[in-house]
């Protein structure tokens, strides 16, 4: 298999492309950091193609496609995991510029890389969209506003896709992840503050990436007539059980 995977020069996308690697897979690495990538490349090997680039710059992606090697450019699977979060702020304090930036990444350049890579697999009736959702697109959280609802549309976005693939042999997948340390998503969510980073994680034990991965291998790895529509992972010290309540003081 040949799998595409957005994001992939840290975290989850890293994870998932040495868990794909070591499976006996090729592997396209996207991301925007060249230092990252070739060094991932360098670990992993000739399976291991990268292409240095915004997620968002789809001209510039499908060009370099081209210019893989030939037994690189039929993708059989692509992970859109590149995805960030801008902010705990709640939605009234919020700056509208982290909003657009998620909206831009999350949801348009997630919809852009999909409408790139999608006729190919449906011409060729093979293929696996991975999607990275997240718990925050089903359940809310204080601060979460406009991150959580990005989410939901990746999970609606991909419920949708399978409405129109299920007859072409093209399987999609939402992949659902509670709290994971191991990245930097509260790095990049707290702006580089590692003290607010490192207390989202602390006194917890969090998913990890290796454990996300685990999960993509399990969903793509089974047989070509399943399809998992949705898989929502939380680590076992994390549910879903707040509904909160103002009160009045007196
Ligand atoms: C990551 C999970 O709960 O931090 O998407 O939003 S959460």
């Amino acid at each position: 298999m040949v799998v595409l995977i957005s994001g992939a020069s840290a975290g989850f996308g890293k994870a998932i492309a040495q868990k794909f690697i070591k499976e006996g897979h090729q592997v396209i690495a996207l991301a925007r950091r060249e230092h990252e990538l070739k060094e991932l490349q360098n670990k992993l090997g000739e399976k291991c193609q990268i292409i240095v680039s915004d997620v968002n710059d789809t001209d510039y992606i499908a060009q370099a496609i081209q210019n893989l090697p030939k037994n690189f450019q039929n993708i059989d699977v692509l992970v859109n995991n590149a995805g960030l979060a801008l902010g705990l702020e709640p939605a009234n304090k919020a700056n509208i510029k982290d909003w657009e930036m998620m909206i831009m990444t999350n949801i348009y350049a997630l919809a852009k890389l999909t409408h790139l890579l999608l006729p190919q697999m449906v011409a060729r009736k093979k293929g696996h969209i991975i999607n990275l959702g997240s718990i925050a697109g089903t359940y809310p959280y204080p601060g979460g506003n406009v991150y959580g609802a990005t989410k939901a549309f990746v999970k609606q976005f991909s419920l949708n896709l399978r409405a129109d693939l299920y007859d072409k042999n093209i399987r999609v997948s939402n992949i659902e992840p509670g709290l994971c340390g191991g990245s930097e998503f509260s790095l990049v969510r707290f702006k580089g503050d590692k003290t607010k980073a490192n207390e989202v994680y602390k006194n917890t034990q969090p998913l990890l990436p290796q454990d996300i991965a685990q999960a993509v291998w399990w969903v793509v790895s089974l047989p070509e007539h399943v399809n998992i529509n949705r898989l929502e992972i939380m680590p076992t010290t994390q549910a879903p059980a707040a509904l909160n309540v103002a009160k009045t003081k007196k």
